[in-house]
């Protein structure tokens, strides 16, 4: 008994140090992993997340029928209730993001209708070179950037998709980052509606 819960110990404080962050999102409140993806991923899949919160979803693959690691890495809504935002047509939003390990590569901002997991409307942000880690130090923008929603009426799409609690979970702000030589793909996702 003793012995395996010392070796089981080892192996986390192993597993501690061997950890390779990359990135994610820290403000809105991004989707985390949850009881929810835990049913649809699998609980290895959401382990990995809980260990370290910013890896690409190439590290969870294989993906399965129920589980759709190429929309918010995996995150569900059902997870997150608490976490919703409520945001207004043409209102700018300040994002953070933290990129423990760059890698060049593009990357954008969009709305995402999680039903059909199509974008609605164009990003509402793109980087055609983000994280380059070739840089000596990353653009202020690569870590703190703000996007803005349309405005009334300029997205009947989005104002139906998203608008009022009844929409909670439909609509996320997708941050999407792909590191082109690392091959690796970065996602995290703010729930909102408009009100
Ligand atoms: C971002 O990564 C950090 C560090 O692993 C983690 O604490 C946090 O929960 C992650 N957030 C999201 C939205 O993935
Ligand atoms: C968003 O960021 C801008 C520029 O840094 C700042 O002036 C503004 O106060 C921020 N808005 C909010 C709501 O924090
Ligand atoms: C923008 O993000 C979406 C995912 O939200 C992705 O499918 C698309 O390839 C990205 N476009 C670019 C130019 O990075
Ligand atoms: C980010 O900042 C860099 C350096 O100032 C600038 O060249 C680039 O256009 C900015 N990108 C975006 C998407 O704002
Ligand atoms: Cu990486």
């Amino acid at each position: 008994m003793i012995k395996l819960a010392s070796s089981a110990i080892a192996a986390f404080l192993l597993m501690g140090t061997t950890v390779s962050a990359h990135g994610n999102i820290t403000s809105p409140p991004a989707r985390l992993p949850g009881p929810a993806m835990a049913q649809a991923c699998g609980q290895q899949a959401v382990n990995k997340v809980l260990q370290d919160g910013t890896i690409p979803l190439e590290n969870l693959l294989p993906a399965s029928e129920s589980c759709n690691l190429f929309l918010c890495r995996g995150a569900l809504f059902a997870d997150n209730p608490t976490q919703l935002q409520q945001f207004s047509l043409g209102q700018t939003i300040n994002f953070t993001a933290i990129l423990p390990i760059p890698h060049e590569g593009p990357a954008n901002v969009s709305i995402v209708n999680t039903a059909t997991n199509s974008m609605i409307g164009l990003p509402l942000l793109v980087f055609d070179s983000y994280a380059d880690e070739n840089l000596a130090v990353l653009p202020a923008n690569n870590t703190a950037f703000s996007v803005t929603l349309p405005e009334v009426g300029e997205s009947r799409e989005l104002e139906d998709a998203c608008s009022g609690e009844e929409n909670a979970g439909n609509c996320v702000l997708q941050w999407f980052w792909f590191g082109t030589q690392a091959g690796q793909t970065y996602e995290s996702c703010v729930d909102f509606v408009l009100v």
